[in-house]
C-alpha cells in the first residue's frame, strides 16, 4: 500500500501521543477520515457537532497533553473555531484539521458548496490565523510533511492550538513517510546569559525580603512547571496561595498551602497574606478582570516578581529567552529559606455541616457531598457559573485535578470537555458540575458519553436560570426554559445505552443517587440537583458586585 498525506498526518499525531482524534464527518474530510482510520494506534471518536468536537479535543488535551479535531470546511470549521479560541485562551495544544476545497478549484473561479458563495477560499485560514499559533493549507503533497510538522511542533512548543486545512483530493495523494526521531518536540536552546542574570536579579530582590509568598497562576501547568514550583516552595518554606483559575495546580496538602487568593471572594486570610507580603512571587499568572475581582485584587509594584512562561520581570528589569521550569528549578537550588509567612499563618479548608437528610437540597449540601466524592484519581470539571465558586470551597486531595475554563468562559464547554477528558483519562473518576443554563448549549454530547460508555458523574444544578449573571446584572434575560434533564438520559440511551438519569431534591436523595452513579460503570449518570434560584455561594455575590461595578464604569473623558 502506498503512503499518503493522510497517513503521514496520522503517524505524526500518533507520534505525539494521541490515542484518539475527534471528528465530525463532511464531504470535504471523508477521504481524510479514511486515511486516519488506517492508523491502528489511534481511534476515531465522533461528536454531535463541531463546537462540541473542538471542546472535546480541548478536554482531551487537558488529560493527554495534546489533541486533534477533524471537521469539514466552513460549516464545520467555523463552529469549531470558537473552541479553538478557547484552547488559545486556556493554553492547550489542539490541532484543528479541516477538509478544504479540491486543489483544482482554488483560483479557478469555481463556486463551491459550504462556502460563502464567492470563488476565493482563503477566508477560513485567515480567521484561523487569529486564533492559532500556526496555520497551514495543504494543496500539494510535496510540501505536506513540512507543513504538518511545523503546525504540530509549534502547537506543542507554545502550548497553543494550531490549524491545518487539507484539500479534499490531497489526503489520498502519495507522500513520503516520516522518519524516526523527536523533531516534533524540539525547542530552542535557552539563553544561558539571560537566565543567569535573571537568577542573580531574583536573589538580589529576595535578599532583603522576609515575608515572601508564592502566588500560583493558571499558565503554570501549560508551562510544564508544576514540579519546579513545588521544589521552590519546599526551598523557600513560605506560604503558597493559588489564583482561582489555578486551583488544583498546586497540592493542597503541601505544608505551605494557604488557599485561594481571589480578593474578597477568596479563602480567608489569603488576601491579607498576599497584600501585606514584602515579596510576592507570581508564577505564570493571568490578571484579568475576573481574576482580580473587577480590578480590586491585583498585586503590582516593587514587591512583585513576575515569573511568566517565557521570561521574568524583577527589580525593574525584564529577562527572557528561557523556560519557566528551568528558572524555577535553578532558583529552588539557590534561593534562601523564607519561612516567615508560613509560620505566621495556618489554613484549614472550610467544612460544611451535613444538612438534615429530608430538608430541601441546598447548594452547600450538594457541595458537601460532591466534595466527599473527590479522590486522588478524580478529575473534577467545573463549568463557568456558580460552579466556579462551589469548587473553590472544596478541598482537593493531592492528585485530584480540577478543570476550569476561566479565561474563555464559554458556557457549555464543560460537557464536551468532560467527555474528551474521560476519553483521554478513562482510569480517573470523572465528575462534572454544570449549571442548567450552560448544559442547554451542549447537552447532546452526553449522548457520546453513552455511546463510548464513559462513566462520567454529571451534577446538573437545576437552579432555574443564569444565577451568576443575576449576581452581576439581573433582568428577564436570566431566566430559561426548564427541561426534564434527568429524562434526557432515556432519550440518549434510545434503548441501547447505559446512561442513568436521576433527580435529587433532598440530601438523602442525593446520597442515594451518588451511590447509584458510582455503581454505574457502563455509562454516564446525570444527577439533576434541585436548588433554589437564590441559593449560591456567598463569595459569588461579593465577586459579582465588584465585577458589575467594573463593567459599569462610565466612558473616560478623552
Ligand atoms: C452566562 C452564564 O445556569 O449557571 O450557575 O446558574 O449561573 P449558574 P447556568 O449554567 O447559567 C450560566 C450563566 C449566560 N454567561 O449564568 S455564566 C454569558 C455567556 C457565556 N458563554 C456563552 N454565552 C453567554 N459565558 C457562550
Amino acid at each position: 500500500m502506498s503512503f499518503t498525506v493522510g497517513m503521514y498526518l496520522a503517524e505524526r499525531l500518533a507520534r505525539i501521543g494521541l490515542k484518539h482524534h475527534f471528528a465530525v464527518a463532511g464531504d470535504y474530510n471523508l477521504a481524510l477520515l479514511d486515511q486516519l482510520l488506517t492508523n491502528s494506534a489511534m481511534r476515531q471518536v465522533y461528536c454531535c457537532n463541531e463546537l462540541n468536537c473542538g471542546f472535546a479535543a480541548e478536554g482531551y488535551a487537558r488529560a493527554n497533553g495534546a489533541a486533534a479535531a477533524v471537521v469539514t470546511f466552513s460549516v464545520g470549521a467555523i463552529s469549531a473555531l470558537n473552541a479553538i479560541g478557547g484552547a488559545y485562551a486556556e493554553n492547550l495544544p489542539v490541532i484543528l484539521i479541516s477538509g478544504a476545497p479540491n486543489s483544482n478549484d482554488h483560483g479557478t473561479g469555481h463556486v463551491l458548496h459550504h462556502t460563502t458563495g464567492g470563488t476565493e477560499y482563503s477566508y477560513q485560514i485567515e480567521m484561523a490565523r487569529r486564533l492559532t499559533c500556526a496555520a497551514e493549507s495543504i494543496t500539494d503533497a510535496a510540501s505536506a510533511p513540512a507543513k504538518i510538522d511545523h503546525v504540530i511542533r509549534t502547537a506543542l512548543r507554545e502550548s497553543k492550538p494550531a490549524y491545518l486545512e487539507i484539500a479534499c483530493n490531497l489526503a489520498t495523494a502519495a507522500c513520503v513517510r516520516p522518519g524516526p526521531g523527536s523533531a516534533l518536540f524540539s525547542s530552542p536552546e535557552p539563553d544561558e546569559t539571560s537566565l543567569r542574570a535573571a537568577l542573580d536579579a531574583t536573589l538580589d530582590w529576595l535578599k532583603p525580603r522576609e515575608r515572601v509568598v508564592l502566588l500560583v497562576g493558571s499558565r503554570l501547568r501549560a508551562a510544564r512547571s508544576a514540579e519546579a514550583a513545588i521544589a521552590l516552595a519546599d526551598r523557600l518554606g513560605c506560604a503558597v496561595t493559588v489564583m482561582a483559575a489555578a486551583k488544583g495546580d498546586f497540592p493542597e496538602q503541601h505544608p505551605g498551602f494557604r488557599g485561594v487568593y481571589w480578593g474578597e471572594a477568596g479563602d480567608p486570610g489569603a488576601r491579607e497574606l498576599v497584600e501585606t507580603a514584602d515579596g510576592v512571587i507570581c508564577l505564570a499568572p493571568v490578571f484579568n478582570d475576573y481574576a482580580t475581582v473587577g480590578w480590586t485584587a491585583w498585586p503590582k509594584g516593587k514587591t512583585v516578581l513576575l515569573a511568566d512562561p517565557d521570561g521574568v520581570t524583577v527589580g525593574g528589569m525584564a529577562f527572557g529567552g528561557f523556560g519557566l521550569g528551568r528558572f524555577l528549578a535553578e532558583l529552588a537550588e539557590r534561593a534562601p529559606p523564607r519561612p516567615a509567612t508560613a509560620r505566621e499563618t495556618g489554613f484549614s479548608p472550610s467544612r460544611i455541616a451535613p444538612a438534615a437528610p429530608d430538608a430541601p437540597l441546598t447548594n452547600d449540601e450538594m457541595c458537601r457531598q460532591i466534595g466527599a466524592l473527590l479522590t486522588p484519581d478524580t478529575t473534577l470539571t467545573a463549568e463557568t457559573g456558580t460552579a466556579w465558586f462551589d469548587v473553590m470551597g472544596m478541598a482537593l486531595p493531592n492528585g485530584a485535578r480540577l478543570e476550569l475554563e476561566m479565561q474563555w468562559g464559554h458556557i457549555g464547554w464543560s460537557v464536551p470537555a468532560a467527555f474528551g477528558n474521560a476519553m483521554g483519562a478513562p482510569e480517573r473518576r470523572q465528575v462534572l458540575l454544570v449549571g442548567d443554563g450552560a448544559f442547554q448549549l451542549t447537552a447532546q454530547e452526553v449522548a457520546q458519553m453513552v455511546r463510548y460508555a464513559c462513566p462520567v458523574i454529571v451534577f446538573l444544578v437545576n437552579n432555574r436560570g443564569y444565577v451568576i449573571e443575576s449576581a452581576i446584572h439581573d433582568g428577564p434575560y436570566n431566566t430559561i426554559k426548564n427541561w426534564d434533564y434527568a429524562g434526557l438520559l432515556d432519550v440518549f440511551n434510545a434503548g441501547e445505552g447505559h446512561g442513568l438519569g436521576l433527580r435529587a431534591a433532598t440530601g438523602a436523595e442525593l446520597e442515594v443517587a451518588i451511590a447509584a452513579a458510582l455503581a454505574n460503570r457502563k455509562g454516564p449518570t446525570l444527577i439533576e440537583c434541585a436548588i433554589a434560584h437564590t441559593d449560591c455561594a456567598r463569595s459569588l455575590v461579593t465577586w459579582g458586585r465588584h465585577v458589575a461595578a467594573a463593567n459599569a464604569r462610565p466612558p473616560q473623558p478623552r
